[in-house]
């Protein structure tokens, strides 16, 4: 038998269940057959078909680590394996995804009332009703601890908070029903998290512009979140969660899905520059796969990818033991951005100046996984992280 697969390298299938085999074949199946096709005009065009949530909660798909509420309630390996069908198409379909799955999904499964839990997760489940997650702000991104968002008692509606403050880069904002915002509480001055239902909202209270012409994850839509003294019920806060924890324990779930999400894109290039390397032909009619240079940024590629499939099914094994440190998961984050960005682009070579159409594909990953490896801590932040407890101490202030 061939025992060498040079699309799963180092036989990381094998360490599979045969759930999980079945599962990701599912995802595969659907995205390549019905989100494929759709990428390229949604790229050109700036644009998110959120139905693209309702089909990938009609599969299952969505919060699908959760137990109960319509949710599958599969493995951490299984979810990495839905988040690297969804980036092989596009890292902006994944972000969608992740931003319901983990941020918001994740959040009121860990942190909600059972009414919250009762309330959203089963329509979320379904892709009916879409979440945004509003962490990040105009002053202040890899240090949202300083975050300037306020909620104080409202001023004449019993029962309820005012918030005000704004949020930006925020994926799914201009179309999201439900906000999960982080913001201090005026009573306490410490961080706590708000469900904002958009119906809810009386006019001018709540805004949420687009934030248009971006050059990477077109295929994502990506906004801000404006608050000017939008009530908001007490009961919508997270009861008990305070500071920067709650954060961050959403982030863990949806760092570790960009951590398999990017191996998915960083494949669909390999696949791509492949293929174009057997076929196009220089230099006395040899396909240019035949010259050693071409073969060695393959070789590369691949290498990184093999290595950081079996990394995100160790930390997915652990998580699910509940063993995952958060340092572990910025490790895979922070070294799966980086190689699949580095081989993306590298791999754009090889197409020569058809690199430059967009209907070659490469371009939209190269610009993609820069975006990738910015947001969720950018990569020098989680090197910072990784040193803070390598060291013991602390460099970012
Ligand atoms: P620090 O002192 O480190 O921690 C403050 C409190 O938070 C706790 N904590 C965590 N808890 C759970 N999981 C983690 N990973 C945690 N990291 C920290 C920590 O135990 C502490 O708790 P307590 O109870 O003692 O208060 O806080 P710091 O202010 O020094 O943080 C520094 C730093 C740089 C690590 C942090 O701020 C950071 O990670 N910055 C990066 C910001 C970031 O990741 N933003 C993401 C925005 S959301 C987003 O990008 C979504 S994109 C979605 C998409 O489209 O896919
Ligand atoms: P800054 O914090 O200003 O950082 C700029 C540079 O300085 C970075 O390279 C950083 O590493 C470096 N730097 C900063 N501090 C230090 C330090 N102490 N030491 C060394 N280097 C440092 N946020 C959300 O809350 N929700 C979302 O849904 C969301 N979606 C996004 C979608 C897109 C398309 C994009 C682009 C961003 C999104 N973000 C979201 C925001 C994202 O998380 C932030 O952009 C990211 O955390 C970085 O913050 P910043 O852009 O303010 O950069």
């Amino acid at each position: 038998p061939q025992l060498f697969n040079w699309q799963d390298p180092l036989g990381s299938q094998n360490l599979l269940t045969e759930e999980e085999i079945a599962i990701s074949e599912t995802a595969e199946a659907y995205c390549q057959e019905r989100m494929l096709p759709r990428v390229l005009q949604a790229y050109r065009d700036e644009n998110y078909d959120k139905k693209i949530l309702e089909e990938m909660g009609e599969l299952g798909l969505l919060g699908a680590t959760i137990k109960g509420y319509d949710c599958a309630g599969v493995s951490n390996v299984a979810s990495g394996l839905i988040t690297k069908a969804v980036e092989r198409v596009d890292s902006g379909y994944r972000s969608g995804m992740s931003v319901q799955s983990s941020l918001v999904m994740g959040g009121i499964d860990e942190f909600g009332t059972q009414e919250m839990k009762d309330k959203f997760l089963p329509k979320m489940a379904k892709g009916k009703l879409l979440g945004a997650f509003g962490l990040t702000e105009p002053n202040h991104g890899s240090d949202p601890g300083s975050m300037e968002t306020t909620a104080k008692p409202h001023p004449t509606k019993k029962g309820y908070l005012s918030i005000s403050g704004a949020k930006t880069w925020i994926t799914n904002s201009p179309i999201a029903d439900v906000l999960l915002v982080w913001a201090k509480l005026a009573e306490d001055g410490k961080i706590h998290g708000f469900l904002i239902e958009r119906s809810e909202c009386p006019p001018g209270t709540l805004e949420t512009p687009a934030i248009k012409d971006k050059n990477g994850l077109r295929a994502s839509l990506t906004g801000m979140i404006q608050l000017d003294e939008c009530p908001v019920p007490e009961t919508n806060m997270f009861p008990d969660v305070t500071g920067l924890r709650g954060p961050f324990t959403c982030l863990n779930s949806a760092r570790y899905g960009i951590a398999w999400g990017t191996i998915g894109a960083l494949e669909d290039c390999i696949d791509r520059a492949r293929t174009y390397a057997l076929e196009r032909k220089q230099f006395k009619g040899n396909p240019i796969a035949k010259y050693q240079l071409v073969q060695k940024k393959l070789a590369d590629a691949t290498t990184d990818a093999a290595y950081g499939t079996l990394a995100a099914i160790q930390v997915g094994r652990l998580k699910d033991e509940g063993k995952a440190a958060p340092e572990m998961i910025s490790m895979i984050k922070r070294q799966n951005c980086d190689r699949a960005l580095v081989n993306a682009r590298i791999l754009q070579e090889v197409f020569g100046g058809n690199a430059v159409s967009d209907e070659y594909g490469i371009g939209r990953h190269v610009a993609n996984l820069f975006v990738t490896q910015t947001y969720e801590g950018q990569s020098d932040i989680h090197s910072l992280i990784l040193g803070r407890a390598i060291t013991g101490i602390q460099a970012f202030v």
